[in-house]
């Protein structure tokens, strides 16, 4: 048993093998210049920040042999995975399946819906493709943590507010104890950001915890070490 600074107190896990790193949606078109996120008016910078943060969590969990898991939001071509009301909704031009800057907006396999270079997993690596926000819903991820027997999820990437929030919501109702990387997530609008962050660690962690990468790092190295 570790325990790791967090807020509001510490956060624990047993054995190195119930924990996984979970990346949210770390894809072109949200991230990279050119992309739908910039077409929309965003100013992608506020998200390329958390890239190194989320590659020395990398490294640590490939070094230490540990489930990696990366998310991305996507639909079939056809959109029959997407609710009307999702490829409705907004006033802007680029909807979900129009041709954007980097092919066609949130469809699986488009140039703009692969996850950035910096952060390519490797080929034994699970890539999960979600329809919703939450990285749960219609996706195969939680038989996967079944079967590796996880129960502690650390949880990175974009945006703060919508998938990444979503998904801790949705493990935390499933009974997985969850830690939100706080520099390793990031949001378009930092003040939603910091909501997030606040209303997760509120009531005693009433959807989990929150941590920093380097505290993280230390402590799942040291528990390799001492085992
Ligand atoms: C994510 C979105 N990844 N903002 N998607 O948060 O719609």
């Amino acid at each position: 048993m570790i325990q790791i600074p967090a807020q509001p107190y510490e956060y624990e896990i047993p054995d190195l093998r119930q924990v996984a790193l979970i990346i949210i949606d770390m894809q072109r078109d949200f991230l990279e210049a050119g992309g739908f996120g910039e077409a929309l008016g965003n100013d992608v910078s506020q998200l390329q920040s958390i890239i190194p943060q989320i590659q020395s969590l990398l490294t640590t969990f490939r070094a230490l042999q540990l489930p990696i898991f990366q998310t991305v939001e996507g639909h079939k071509p056809d959109l029959s995975d997407c609710p009307p009301s999702k490829q409705k909704r907004g006033k802007s031009e680029l909807k979900i399946g129009d041709r954007g800057p980097m092919g066609r907006i949130l469809i699986l396999g488009e140039e703009g819906n692969g996850i950035i270079p910096e952060l390519q997993p490797l080929s034994e690596e699970i890539i999960i493709s979600k329809p919703g926000k939450g990285a749960f819903y219609n996706t195969p991820l939680e038989s996967h943590l079944q079967a590796q027997k996880i129960t502690h999820l650390l949880i990175t990437g974009v945006t703060t507010e919508v998938c990444v929030q979503t998904t801790m919501r949705e493990a935390n109702d499933r009974g997985y104890e969850c830690l939100l990387v706080e520099d390793a997530t990031a949001s378009y609008f930092p003040e939603f950001k910091q909501a997030t962050i606040e209303m997760v660690r509120a009531q005693g962690g009433i959807v989990g915890w929150t941590g920093m990468t380097e505290d993280l790092i230390t402590a799942l190295t040291s528990m390799q070490s001492a085992s």
